[in-house]
């Protein structure tokens, strides 16, 4: 008979990957978002754009996830952010053991703020827990506005969704209002923000809300020390 092996042992050791990377976290107080996207949609330049407007006011440290290449961390080192690159030669996600690892490379107490650029998928990445704070997507106008409801589960578990890409959205037939009633008709409590990361427009929102995640995370962290 043919023995199958339920993937249950994989996630399950994933969980307690991330319970650790999450101790070792609020240990530090460092806010930890999950960035997700398909690839091509605007992650690693919504990165460097986000990068160059907090300079001076938060600590920012990048992890960038690929199959293969250091080309995205080669762009985020650029712009004057730590950064390590993971390449997970074939996995389509990120997972939390190879997130632990990679935390070594940092000087954790000095950080505030670390964002993990994930494998472009829109699929994968959403099975596996990092450790993180929160979860981020980035959907671009090209990709069209069905998007949300094909890959739901994403869009489920993200705390907000950066709509990418607005420069170009009047040469498409991405219906805005429909895209934004649909992700809030999967999760009601999605932020939505508008940006384009070519133009530079749209951030100050965007840049608000991660301000204010890193000054909570801030506090529990020194309510729990
Ligand atoms: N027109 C336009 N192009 C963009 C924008 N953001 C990213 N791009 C382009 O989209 C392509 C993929 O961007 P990248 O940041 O590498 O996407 P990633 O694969 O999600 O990290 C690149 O050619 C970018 O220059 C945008 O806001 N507007
Ligand atoms: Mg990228």
């Amino acid at each position: 008979m043919v023995k199958v092996r339920l993937a249950a042992p994989v996630l399950q050791q994933n969980e307690e990957a991330a319970r650790e990377n999450r101790i070792s976290f609020q240990k530090h107080g460092i806010f930890v978002l999950n960035l997700m996207s398909s690839p091509g949609s605007g992650k690693t330049s919504t990165l460097e754009r986000t990068i160059e407007h907090l300079a001076g006011s938060l600590n920012l440290a990048v992890i960038e996830g690929d199959i293969y290449t250091t080309r995205d961390a080669e762009r985020i080192e650029k712009r004057g952010a730590p950064v390590v690159q993971i390449n997970t030669a074939g996995s389509c996600h990120l997972d939390a053991r190879m997130i632990k690892p990679a935390l070594e490379d940092f000087d954790l107490g000095k950080l505030d703020l670390l964002i993990i650029e994930n494998v472009g998928n829109l699929v994968c990445p959403a099975e596996f827990d990092l450790g993180e704070d929160a979860r981020a997507v980035v959907l671009s106008v090209t990709e069209g506005s069905d998007k949300p409801m094909k890959y739901p589960l994403i869009f489920r578990q993200a705390q907000v969704v950066l709509i990418n890409k607005m420069d170009l959205l009047p040469y498409t037939d991405c219906d805005l209002p429909l895209l934004e009633k649909e992700l809030k008709s999967i999760n009601p409590e999605l932020e939505l923000f508008q940006i384009s990361a070519r133009e530079n427009t749209g951030f100050s929102p965007w840049l608000e809300w991660l301000k204010k995640q890193v000054k909570i995370k801030k506090q529990t962290a020194d309510q729990t020390s």
